[in-house]
């Protein structure tokens, strides 16, 4: 029998899982979309066979509903996936868990006392092909011990309201758990530094900034990250070991020579550069909630909460100007 969906958020980046639920992913029916923009709700949900609901409560309360995903703003997150929990249906929740590792860590208390994993974080680069090669490379030494990632993350240009804190948890977030990922380590402490800010960065924003993560394995990852670059959505990542170097995300598909040039493609948004990942993601999910669990190649509420306590020290370096030590609590026998 099909998972019946029930999907939060009407965005942009709701919208896109609307149809992908409707259109790639077998196994899995829509059933209701929830948003306080109920034409939102309307427009996402249109042709898909859903019905769309203002209250998003009520989608979460509904009960032909068996599982969640939930994309609306992760401001709103905290006391969707209380309740969802509650109701223990599993929960496919956008990144960032929620924007503060203090109501993260409600999330995660929040499950570890219901007893089941039901939430996993939608931070869709672990089921990106080049990540999880990448991921091979680092995992069977092939480069030997990791030293150093150089990371780039450029945006064509920020939605309005975009804010310096948020290029760290919005943005930022995805590298730190790209980098506790890919290196099995925690993070340690985060600086943030910036060049005179881009012409083209929307008023009160500095952008690109620099911000430097240091591991609990010693490991150093530097991320340019650059918002309102112009030219289109570029993640890059570089891993350098004592043995060897792997860089992913440079290509844009074919080389191309042309009128005196030569050159690939530059995505013009997050939906090319990872489109896959994100088909993969909710594909894998889908079985996992299906049976009532989540995916264990996902990303867990645990790490939803060890991203967000990086991003709180992220943003207070980027307040103070200076380094910011990582506070996590010990990870609970649940997550091990
Ligand atoms: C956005 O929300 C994402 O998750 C994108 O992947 C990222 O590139 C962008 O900076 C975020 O704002």
């Amino acid at each position: 029998q099909d998972l019946r969906v029930g999907l939060i958020g009407a965005g942009r980046m709701g919208a896109d899982h609307a149809r992908r639920i409707h259109e790639r992913i077998s196994n899995a029916r829509l059933v209701a979309v929830g948003d306080p923009d109920i034409d939102r709700a309307r427009q996402a949900a249109a042709d898909t066979g859903a019905r769309a609901e203002q209250d998003p409560f009520e989608v979460i309360g509904a009960s032909d509903v068996d599982a969640l995903v939930i994309a609306s703003p992760g401001v709103a997150h905290e006391p969707l996936l209380l309740a969802a929990i509650e109701r223990g249906v599993p929960v496919l929740c956008e990144k960032p868990l929620t924007p503060d590792s203090k109501s993260s860590l409600r999330v995660v208390e929040a499950e570890q006392a219901r007893g089941k994993h039901l939430v996993q974080v939608g931070f869709m680069r672990r089921f990106d092909p080049e990540y999880v090669e990448l991921k091979h490379l680092l995992d069977n030494g092939e480069l030997g011990r990791a030293l150093v990632l150089h990371c780039a993350h450029r945006n064509a240009s920020t939605p309005p309201g975009f804010t310096s804190e948020m290029m760290i948890y919005d943005s930022v977030v995805h590298e730190f758990d790209t980098t506790r990922w890919l290196l099995g380590q925690e993070i340690s402490a985060v600086s943030v530094r910036w060049p005179r800010s881009s012409a083209a960065a929307p008023e009160g924003l500095i952008d690109p900034q620099v911000v430097t993560i240091e591991t609990t394995g010693g490991v150093l990852a530097d991320v340019e990250i650059f918002v309102n670059c112009g030219f289109g959505y570029q993640v890059r990542c570089e891993a350098v070991g004592e043995r060897g170097a792997a860089l992913i995300g440079a290509s844009g598909g074919p080389l191309i020579q042309q009128s005196g040039r030569w050159g690939g493609n530059v995505t013009e948004d997050f939906r090319g550069r990872f489109g896959i990942a994100f088909d993969e993601e909710f594909q894998r999910w889908a079985h996992a909630a299906r049976r009532g669990g989540v995916d264990p190649t996902a990303a867990s509420a645990w790490d939803g909460y060890a991203a967000a306590a990086a991003c709180a020290a992220g943003v207070q370096a980027q307040a103070t100007g200076e380094r910011a030590a990582v506070e996590l609590v010990d990870r609970p026998d649940f997550y091990s």
